[in-house]
């Protein structure tokens, strides 16, 4: 098991020592963060400082160097949002705070996306993707899109605050078959649903496969309210889209 002096990063150590109580937390944070390279460390420590030129800047360096792009992303930049997470829960810091750090790793996936994006061949086929009506969350879909047009989907993005009908035009008018949809709120997750419930009014759940995700999302939930897929992570809504695109291959088959 990994120790907090296994973490080479000076201000993660006490960012983890000063902040993080629960001993689950601290011990998934200490083990990610003894894993991940000294360079990695210095973005995600960017990231929890809100400090976006200098999350920039390290982006850039570390692509220069010959880091993944993939690396860069889970171990840095999403490495260091899980601190800020906890940080946010427990009221250590605040809406302005959060904000500073979501610019700064969007500052750092602006370098990362274009290079996920060109990996692509061939369009594996269409996905909407949305979060939900009165949730403002779009980190963690952003990242879903960014990894899936990696993997050759072309996807639309309807932004954030999505309404039912907007959801079912979209679907309509590209064809689509599948949407995603996200929700990070327990107040916004029962809209997911309720998008699904106006597909079938519609007549047109059938048509589509719907997959779902946000942190508070779970498997169990998935299936109450009728999705046909959960994903846990950016990773899993890849290989989630590309199985659902099998199933609807194997079905107009
Ligand atoms: C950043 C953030 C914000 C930012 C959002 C900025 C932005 N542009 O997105 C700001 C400051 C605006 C914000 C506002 C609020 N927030 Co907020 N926020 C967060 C925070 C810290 C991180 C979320 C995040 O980006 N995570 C990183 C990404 C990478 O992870 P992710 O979103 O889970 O996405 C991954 C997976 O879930 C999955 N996934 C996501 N979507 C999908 C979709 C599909 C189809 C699939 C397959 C997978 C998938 O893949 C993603 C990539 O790996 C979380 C804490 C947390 N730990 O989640 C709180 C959190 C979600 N917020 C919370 C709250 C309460 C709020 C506010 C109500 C605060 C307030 N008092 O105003 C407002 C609500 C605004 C609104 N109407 O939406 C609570 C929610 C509590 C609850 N039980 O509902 C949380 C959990 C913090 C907390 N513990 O209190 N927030």
């Amino acid at each position: 098991m990994a120790q907090l002096a296994d973490v080479t990063n000076e201000f993660i150590r006490e960012e983890i020592e000063e902040y993080i109580q629960r001993p689950d937390e601290i011990e998934r944070i200490v083990e990610l963060f003894a894993r991940v390279s000294p360079k990695m460390q210095d973005i995600a420590a960017a990231i929890i400082e809100g400090e976006d030129d200098v999350a920039d800047e390290l982006t850039q360096q570390a692509l220069a160097d010959g880091v993944d792009a993939l690396e860069i992303m889970d171990d840095g930049l999403i490495a260091g949002m899980s601190i800020v997470g906890i940080k946010f829960r427990e009221a250590y810091i605040f809406v302005p705070e959060v904000l500073a750090c979501a610019r700064a790793m969007k500052a750092g996936m602006a370098y990362i996306e274009p290079i996920l994006s060109a990996a692509g061949v061939e369009s594996q086929g269409t996905v909407i993707m949305g979060t939900v009506k009165g949730d403002l969350h779009d980190i963690g879909k952003n990242l879903c899109i960014m990894m899936l047009r990696g993997a050759g989907f072309t996807v639309h993005d309807l932004g954030v605050d999505v309404g039912e009908d907007t959801f079912i035009d979209a679907v309509e008018e590209h064809g689509a078959p599948i949407l995603g949809m996200s929700a990070l709120l327990t107040t916004t997750m029962p809209n997911m649903g309720k998008t699904i419930e106006a597909f079938i009014d519609a007549d047109l759940r059938e048509d589509v496969k719907i997959m779902v995700g946000g942190a508070p999302v779970t498997q169990e939930f998935a299936d109450d309210m009728g999705a046909d897929g959960y994903g846990k992570d950016a990773l899993s809504c890849v290989a989630l889209a590309k199985s659902l695109m099998q199933e609807v291959k194997a079905e107009s088959a």
